[in-house]
């Protein structure tokens, strides 16, 4: 019976799910969660299958343990709230590691530590840091399980919020396991702690977690160790840590793309379907482009992702891309009935985590943004009473819904295709006051990678840290890419060698963020984001006019299509508006930046660089 998978002598063999009972045959897993109770020494192990009694058991567990909130389940059935330490609210990428063998691997946007030495760290803060908890080991597929090569992944965590929400934000569970086994597959192994052992007899927080948080990413052996935070992407492996850093490593080595992008469908009047994927970097706009509910006439948008896109060239050199997740973990703020109906409906239709929002009177949830007018008594998220007139807002700026993709009433049903769809515009996107135009098409392949390269944001609450620095953000993977930037964007540049150079997607910046002289926002966005979406496929179909710029192509007043808006095109000339004085500040940046990458920068990238100086010098 024992055998091979002989439990730990600490573990209760009594206890289901126990290693010596453990339901799988696939030896290397099995290793792997032996070694890991040894290390870290829970008082049970249990297995996750992914069931709906299971995360009924876990989530009322949760509940009597004080982490989770029952909501009312009339307004908001089979949903939950949950209040996190407020010293762990957001990704925390100053503790973000790449520990590559070679430092110059990780490149100078990681932080990077000599791997014996993190691995020695490492085994110090595990040693022990499950004690009094129970450890879940939890199978995941990043993608689809028919998948021509599926990512197998599995998760080894402390946290039974951590086991819900994974369940909600990947294919996880006894299917995937019996595919592991059959394939003999590889999984990435991702430890996660919340480094806060329990005494014996010990009571529990709400929300144990730990002062010291490592992130930690071992590109050689594609393993991830996360240890002393509870949070989104510091903890939820599956999306950040493996669907971006790890994978994007994947990506380079297998000639694909692992990307901080939406996608969308978009159908014209004309009934032609076109796929759109877009970059912008955290809290910047993915989840609200991808579920956009257009303003124009006769244009039809669905979801097919709202955070992260894979992407390869097909057999007739298509760029294809899939959504690897299940879910949605939005930002809450700005999320309401009149910015994004549809992800409200989604919300609404239950099976939600909402981490950090304020509780109402009735036993449902709100934040800043949700309705036009705050309710008048609230619960805010650290748990006070709050009034319209506290003047502080009462949900966390990073709070979070965490919600099954499969409720949005507009996912377009090629998300369930393991092909994925072809690509025909990506969109790079920061959150810029000023500078940058509201929509740029790029000259060509190479133009538009500069773009993505140079691409800026102002920082935001979804890291920890100061919010509203303009820093460079490539393609929106700062805090994302697994390995060396120079090696990251050469990537880009040499995988359109595969391509069919008559579909390679057409790439545009667009800034929804540029303010006007008085302050208010230049262009509204959120559903008028259509018409730029619009002018996109216009100028992809060679039908709508443009002016050409130093930095590329943009609307004519005329161009974008105002039906129904109170914009004149002399607005539109002032959003897209190309200015000398800011663009001579903002060429200084751009170099500055490109220093930093020393050697490593691409050739091809150094020339953009020198010819957009050229343009601004004879312009
Ligand atoms: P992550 O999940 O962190 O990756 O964020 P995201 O890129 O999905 O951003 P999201 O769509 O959640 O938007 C973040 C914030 O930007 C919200 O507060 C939105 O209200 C705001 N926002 C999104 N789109 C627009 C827009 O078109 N115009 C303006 N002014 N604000 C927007
Ligand atoms: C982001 O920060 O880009 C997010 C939230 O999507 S988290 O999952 O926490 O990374
Ligand atoms: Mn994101």
């Amino acid at each position: 019976e024992s055998g091979d998978n002989a439990a730990p002598s600490h573990l209760d063999s009594n206890t289901p799910g126990a290693s010596e009972d453990a339901p799988t045959t696939h030896q290397a897993l099995l290793a792997w969660v032996q070694q890991v109770a040894e290390l870290t020494q829970p008082d049970r192990v249990y297995w996750v299958d992914g069931s709906e009694a299971e995360n009924k058991r876990l989530t009322d567990e949760l509940v009597d343990a004080g982490t989770l909130v029952r909501l009312n389940p009339e307004t908001f059935p089979n949903s939950f709230a949950a209040f996190s330490d407020p010293k762990d609210v957001a990704r925390v990428e100053e503790q973000t590691f790449i520990c590559s063998e070679k430092k110059e691997d990780a490149g100078f946007t990681n932080n990077w530590m000599d791997p014996s030495e993190m691995r020695a760290k490492l085994n110090g803060l595990f040693s022990g840091s499950m004690r009094g908890r129970t450890m879940y080991v939890i199978p995941f597929v990043m993608g689809h399980l028919e998948a021509e090569d599926p990512k197998f992944g599995v998760e080894i965590t402390d946290s039974a919020y951590v086991v819900a929400s994974m369940r909600i934000m990947a294919r996880i569970g006894t299917d995937v396991l019996r595919k592991m086994e059959e394939l003999d597959a590889f999984f990435v192994p991702a430890l996660h702690s919340v480094g806060a052992p329990l005494a014996e007899g010990e009571q529990d927080v709400a929300w144990p977690c730990s002062d010291d948080k490592w992130i930690v990413h071992f590109p050689e052996d594609r393993s991830i160790w996360s240890y002393g935070s509870g949070y989104g992407g510091n903890a939820l492996l599956g999306k950040k840590c493996y669907a971006l850093r790890i994978a994007s490593i994947m990506a380079r080595d297998e000639g694909w793309l692992a990307e901080h992008m939406l996608i969308l469908k978009l159908t014209s009047p004309a009934k032609k379907d076109y796929f759109v994927a877009a970059a912008f970097p955290s809290a910047c706009g993915k989840t609200n482009l991808a579920l956009l509910d257009p303003t124009i006439e006769g244009w039809k948008v669905e979801t097919l992702g709202d955070d992260i896109t894979w992407m390869r060239f097909g057999h007739n050199g298509e760029l294809r891309a899939t959504n690897p997740e299940a879910g949605l973990f939005g930002v809450a703020p700005g999320t309401g009935w009149s910015t994004n109906p549809n992800a409200m409906r989604a919300i609404a239709k239950g099976n939600s985590i909402f981490t950090n929002v304020a509780l109402t009177d009735d036993g449902g949830v709100w934040w800043e943004g949700m309705t036009d007018d705050a309710p008048a008594h609230l619960t805010d998220w650290l748990g006070n009473e709050w009034t319209p007139e506290a003047g502080r807002p009462a949900a966390h700026p990073n709070s979070r819904f965490c919600t099954p993709i499969d409720q949005i009433d507009m996912l377009a049903e090629e998300y369930h295709s393991p092909d994925g769809v072809p690509v025909s515009a990506i969109l790079f996107g920061g959150r810029r006051k000023t500078t940058v135009p509201l929509v740029t098409q790029s000259r060509d392949w190479t133009n538009g990678i500069f773009m993505g390269s140079t691409l800026s944001s102002e920082t935001t609450a979804a890291a920890a840290g100061q919010v509203g620095v303009v820093r460079r953000d490539p393609m929106a993977m700062l805090p994302f890419m697994g390995y060396d930037a120079g090696d990251y964007l050469r990537h880009w540049i040499t995988l359109s060698g595969k391509a069919n150079q008559e579909t390679l997607p057409k790439i545009f910046l667009v800034n929804w963020f540029r303010r006007t002289a008085d302050g208010g926002f230049a262009w509204p966005g959120f559903g008028d984001n259509s018409r730029v979406l619009k002018w996109v496929i216009e100028r992809i179909e060679g039908t709508a006019d443009a002016v050409e710029t130093p930095i590329g192509f943009v609307p004519t007043g005329e161009s974008l299509d105002l039906t129904g808006m109170d914009m004149t095109a002399a607005d539109v000339e002032a959003a897209v508006h190309v200015d000398p004085e800011e663009w001579k500040k903002e060429l200084a940046g751009i170099e500055e930046w490109y220093a930093r990458f020393g050697e490593s920068l691409p050739e091809d990238l150094v020339a953009e660089l020198q010819t957009l100086k050229e343009r601004f010098a004879a312009a």
